[in-house]
């Protein structure tokens, strides 16, 4: 059975996650955080999570995996059949991993693990991602989805990217980056108004509880 390794207070797991549970894939959670033990490296050559066990071997790279699992696991479709339509989905879901995501992560240590702010990245983060966000409002249609009618991958990215994102832009700039592109959080409510959102969205919670009692204890 496949086993897909992290665990849930990790954004880009729970865009595989869904992914599986979407496609209605059996699969077993293995409970590990990013780490750079030799046993760990050998299946995540970057000790990053997450990263899915196959019967042929382990894959890591979210995008990656989720490309397999379309290939393994073709129904239901989460990426469109036109392959224009197709590299149009990963153009967004390239755009808002490169550049949104990552420059907003910048901030991910002074928010979340209390690290000293740094001037530098505190000035060269936002227009990064005001880039991104206006990349993002040119290519997608938002109606009701963010490639149109069709529900898929491009909607999980971007909708646990934004989680993350969207909490540290706030903290750091109190900005409100889903508001920046128009319609985006109609479509975020309708993504997260799917059962398996609401689940995720549960575990994410309780593990982020979890984390930040530990954090006061530390
Ligand atoms: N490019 C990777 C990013 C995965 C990633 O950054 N995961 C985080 C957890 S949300 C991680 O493992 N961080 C530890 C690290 O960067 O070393 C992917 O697409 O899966």
């Amino acid at each position: 059975m496949l086993k897909l390794h992290g665990f849930s207070l990790s954004n880009f797991y729970n865009m595989v996650k869904h992914s599986m549970l979407e496609k209605g894939i059996e699969f077993e959670e293995v409970l590990v955080r990013p780490n750079q033990e030799p046993e760990f490296l050998a299946i995540s050559p970057m000790g990053k999570i997450p990263c899915l066990q196959t019967e042929d071997g382990c894959l890591a790279e979210t995008n990656v995996i989720m490309d397999y699992l379309e290939d393994v696991y073709p129904t239901p479709r989460l990426y469109p059949v036109d392959p224009f339509s197709r590299g149009r989905a990963k153009e967004i879901i390239k755009m808002v991993e490169c550049y949104i995501e990552t420059p907003a992560r910048c901030h991910l240590a002074s928010v979340l693990f209390g690290a000293e702010q740094s001037q530098s990245a505190y000035d060269e983060v936002r227009p990064l991602v005001e880039r991104g966000l206006n990349a993002l409002k040119e290519l997608a249609v938002l109606d009701p989805y963010i490639m149109g009618n069709e529900f898929g991958y491009v909607d999980i990215f971007t909708l646990y990217s934004f989680n993350l994102a969207s909490r540290l832009m706030q903290s750091v700039y109190d900005w409100d980056i889903t508001a920046e592109v128009p319609g985006l959080d109609k479509t975020f409510e309708l993504i997260r108004s799917r059962d398996i959102s609401t689940q995720i969205a549960a575990e994410f919670d309780q593990s982020f509880d979890t984390f930040i009692t530990q954090r006061k204890q530390a």
